[in-house]
């Protein structure tokens, strides 16, 4: 919980200017506050913040000072470590596990990451032959990209904001961060904790509200923003590419899923059967890396379906979904599923009896019998549900995992090593995991192909995209 209003930062002050925007609590409904719409002229201002600092004091920090503040950054994180964890449930309604043992700790971890990666890098350099003999020296030296627009999503606030914010600042720039008008606390909580922390006012700048429209609209036009570093909705990263194509302002993105898992009937099959619980109902299906569709070889189909389907009716103290529009967007697929093909479990909103009935509940749902192009197994739901198929064929699994306008993540379970590194990297995605699913180093690259993103982010992918190599070619 925060021990005030939500506030934007602008050039070093907090600021609660701007009309009201209402937060509900989506595990009973009820107001939770507010959070204040930023004008069109706050965005403004931060982005004029933000590029007065590129010339301030920040500009002759080395990457050693960077490094020693993203640490210091991390240690505020740490301390105030229950008040983000409060905050982050209050928003999302997640279970305090899930923000205690991922979100807020990962948020802590990239700080870190960033900050040790920086201690490892160099410049390159060539010595180059000239026709009198003396030669020269080229070297590269790695500078900022400018002002870097940061925009992110609902679903894990803290750690996709941090994700990119921590390798912005490492590489010197400025930042201008907008989180989802849905969840703003934790990033509130960050501005506190980087004023803290004793970077240069105007350095990091946080503006809330809306996005079409409002401050995400005006930030990513905004002409004084360099680049623009986004998770959210394929559909949004459309708009955004379009406004930045204006200034040509590079992007990344990391954007929508509709991930498949495959299950080979040579799988352990009670580990496929936990995987699979993991990597369809963590966070209720909210996080872009869950498993939307499994296909399961055709010998161990009625034995995994009956065991997952048991598996996931045990499923006590999972969160809601994010809004009662989200529940509903969820809720009308699983209906018209319900008419085209079978719920095996789940399909509805579950009763409790308590306060949770007021909120955004949806029964974790296991459906099989739907075509490949019902909206069910083509579109992205984001909610706790998996669709069932049998299959018969490697090749034809291949086909159908690669089919469809996604490309984010994969699962493989299978108990056959050469068919692991066969089958893993002929998946079209961007991040395959063999017999486990989102387990994370964050030195390796991660992003999606076709509309589930543009660019990789994680490790020296990051530190890369956020700063630009010049060459200085020396005549000696
Ligand atoms: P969203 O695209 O609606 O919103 C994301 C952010 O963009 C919010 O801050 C929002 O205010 C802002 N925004 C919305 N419209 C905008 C516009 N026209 N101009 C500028 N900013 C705008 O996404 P969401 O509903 O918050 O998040 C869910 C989506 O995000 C899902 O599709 C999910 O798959 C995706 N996602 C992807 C990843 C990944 O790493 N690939 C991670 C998390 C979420
Ligand atoms: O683990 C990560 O680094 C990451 N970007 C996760 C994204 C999850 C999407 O909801």
């Amino acid at each position: 919980m925060l021990s005030s209003p939500v506030r934007h930062y602008v050039g070093g002050v907090f600021d609660a200017s701007g009309d009201p925007i209402p937060l509900v609590d989506p595990v009973n409904g009820r107001s939770a506050g507010e959070v204040p719409s930023a004008s069109e002229e706050l965005v403004d201002r931060a982005v004029g913040a933000a590029r007065d600092a590129l010339r301030g004091p920040w500009a002759t920090w080395s990457p050693a000072d960077r490094a020693q503040v993203l640490h210091r950054i991390a240690d505020g994180i740490e301390r105030r470590f229950d008040a983000f964890v409060a905050a982050e449930c209050a928003d999302t309604g997640k279970p305090h596990e899930l923000a205690a043992d991922v979100d807020i700790p990962r948020a802590a971890a990239n700080f870190r990451n960033f900050a040790d990666l920086l201690a490892g890098r160099g410049e390159q350099s060539w010595h180059t032959p000239t026709p009198d003999g003396r030669g020269a020296l080229n070297y590269t030296v790695r500078k900022p990209l400018g002002v870097v627009a940061v925009v992110s999503p609902w679903n894990l606030p803290l750690l996709l904001l941090t994700w990119k914010v921590a390798p912005a600042l490492a590489t010197g720039n400025t930042v201008v961060a907008k989180p989802s008008e849905m969840t703003p606390s934790t990033a509130c909580l960050l501005a506190e904790v980087i004023a803290e922390a004793g970077l240069p006012a105007g350095v990091f700048n946080l503006v809330h509200g809306g996005g079409g429209g409002a401050a995400g609209q005006w930030l990513t036009e905004h002409p004084g923003v360099d680049a623009v570093a986004f998770t959210g909705a394929s559909a949004t990263g459309t708009t955004i590419m379009r406004a930045a194509a204006a200034r040509l302002a590079p992007i990344s993105f990391e954007l929508g899923g509709k991930n498949a898992g495959v299950v080979f009937a040579d799988a352990d099959l009670e580990k496929a059967v936990a995987g699979t619980v993991r990597s369809a109902f963590t966070h209720s299906g909210q996080v872009c890396l869950c498993t939307e569709r499994l296909y399961v070889e055709r010998p161990i189909f009625e034995a995994f379906a009956g065991r997952l389907v048991e598996e996931s009716r045990k499923l006590r103290g999972y969160g809601p979904m994010i809004s009662a529009a989200h529940r509903d967007k969820v809720i009308g697929h699983l209906t018209r599923a319900a008419t085209d093909g079978e719920v095996l479990a789940g399909g509805g909103v579950p009763r409790f009896g308590d306060e949770r009935d007021g909120g955004f509940f949806v029964e974790p749902t296991v459906l099989t019998g739907l075509a490949e192009d019902h909206p069910a197994v083509r579109e992205e739901i984001f909610g706790p549900v998996v669709h069932l198929a049998p299959f018969d064929t490697e090749e034809e699994v291949l086909g159908r995992a690669n089919a469809g306008p996604y490309g984010l993540a994969a699962t493989v379970w299978t108990g056959d090593l050469a068919r692991a590194h066969r089958v893993a990297p002929a998946l079209d995605v961007g991040i395959a995991w063999v017999n486990t699913w989102n387990l994370r180093d964050l030195r390796t690259p991660f992003g999606g192909v076709k509309a589930s993103g543009i660019g990789r982010e994680g490790g020296d992918h990051s530190l890369d995209f956020f700063s630009e190599p010049m060459n200085v070619c020396v005549k000696l």
